[in-house]
């Protein structure tokens, strides 16, 4: 789009000019594809031999070829990445492509990455930052590059999980890193500063056995970095980091309110409830879940949140989080103790019950209404008994039946429904 949009202003000046501004002249001007192929025949010319393109799998630039100004002259440079045909080289390459003064490109300069393919190129500043990922390590490896005089010259490097660019500590945008190391966790964060990046380094001691989630949320003044790691001895817990004068800090685990966190593998950090806000969710045993003789465990789930005011965790709502079939319902009040649950294992059909401590089991007790889910190509079977469509999403339709008379109060009130359910990514 940023090329785009300086070929029509170049036109648009030439119209200015010269009153013989046309359609035809339009028309004609050299399109985005054009351009693509010119970068691409530069490239040809210059590596002389059969290459592939790789692409980006992540990040906001996703081409093959990046269009961005990385030496700040005022006109963008092409990062073009690519791979040779060949046994001994596995790693892809980096050529830098730019125009000569009668707009043909060239390739300046080539430059084996650090690894096999391209997770995902962002730019700070006028430094570009490549990660690379490969098939053989569980860690993805990072380069920051800076070019100058036709020279892309590697000025950082480092192994990583998570590499985000985004606002920590309100103003302009930081490189967050976090990745496993020593048996913990080490949360980088570099700051671009007058003169190169402050780098800020904090070490979490949990045993981890990787890094499973990373989102960030707003505090009002920047974002809050939420790290889902997984635990060895099992199961997820979160810290919340920010940058702060005096470095990164640890708003979770440093204070030992890491345990706090601690849930099935699963259930990561996100905004759940779609109100913009990171909530972590944590599990207790639901309603008559108590005790296990019903078999299988049905959990609550209590989503809090982390309040900066405050600086701590507080409770936001419980709610039924079904991750299989995608989908939380947040438990209005007047259920709590008084509401059950069943999910069918087969099916993932589930059911509220009206908790009725003194029949021998769940499906014993009144039922109040069921949620389901299926293909959107399906579902039928869902129609056919009584239920009807709640949201029809891309992949999956969710259902709905209320059992109960509608005089029952337990039943949910259609605001309820349309407020409370909320379909999980
Ligand atoms: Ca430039
Ligand atoms: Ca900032
Ligand atoms: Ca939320």
């Amino acid at each position: 789009m940023r090329k785009l949009a300086i070929v029509i202003a170049c036109l648009l000046l030439t119209g200015c000019q010269s009153i013989t501004f046309s359609v035809d002249g339009l028309l004609g001007a050299p399109n985005i594809a054009d351009e693509q192929s010119a970068i691409y025949d530069a490239l040809i010319e210059s590596t002389g031999r059969g290459i592939n393109l790789e692409y980006p799998r992540n990040g906001d630039y996703r081409s093959a070829f990046v269009l961005y100004d990385i030496d700040g002259d005022g006109e963008d440079e092409t990062l073009a990445f690519y791979s040779v045909s060949s046994v001994s080289e596995s790693n892809v390459k980096i050529a830098v492509l730019d125009r000569s003064a009668d707009g043909d490109w060239h390739s300046m300069c080539e430059l084996a990455g650090a690894g096999s393919s391209v997770d995902r190129v962002i730019f700070t500043g006028l430094d570009a930052v490549v990660g690379f990922s490969s098939q053989d390590y569980e860690e993805n490896a990072v380069r920051m590059y800076h070019y100058a005089s036709g020279v892309l010259e590697p000025v950082y490097e480092d192994t990583y999980t998570v590499l985000e660019l985004t606002d920590l500590d309100g103003g302009s945008d930081e490189i967050a890193l976090a990745k496993r190391s020593g048996g913990g966790v080490t949360v980088s964060i570099l700051k671009a500063g007058y003169d190169g990046y402050d780098s800020y380094v904090y070490e979490i001691g949990a045993a981890a056995s990787a890094i499973s989630g990373c989102v960030f949320g707003e505090t009002g003044n920047g974002r809050a970095m939420y790290l889902d790691i997984s635990l060895e001895e099992g199961g997820l817990m979160t810290d919340i980091l920010t940058l702060e004068d005096s470095g990164i800090v640890s708003h979770i685990y440093q204070r030992g309110l890491g345990v706090t966190t601690q849930r099935p593998a699963g259930y990561l950090s996100k905004d759940y409830d779609g109100d913009g806000e990171i909530e972590i969710p944590v599990v207790g045993a639901f309603t008559g879940y108590a005790t296990p003789a019903w078999g299988e465990t049905e959990y609550m789930t209590v989503l809090m949140r982390y309040s900066p005011a405050s600086d701590n965790l507080e409770f936001k709502s419980n709610a039924y989080c079904n991750l299989r079939d995608g989908y939380l319902l947040t438990i209005p009040n007047r259920w709590l103790n008084v509401v059950t649950v069943a999910r069918d294992a087969g099916t993932g059909e589930v059911t509220f019950y009206k908790y009725e401590p003194e029949k021998p089991s769940v499906t014993d007790m009144t039922p109040i209404m069921s949620f389901a889910s299926a293909d959107s190509s399906g579902g039928e079977a869902y129609t056919a008994a009584g239920y009807r469509i709640l949201m029809a999403g891309e992949l999956k339709n969710y259902y709905i039946r209320t059992i109960a008379p509608e005089s029952e109060p337990l039943v949910l009130t259609a605001d309820e429904i349309r407020d409370n359910f909320h379909t999980i990514e």
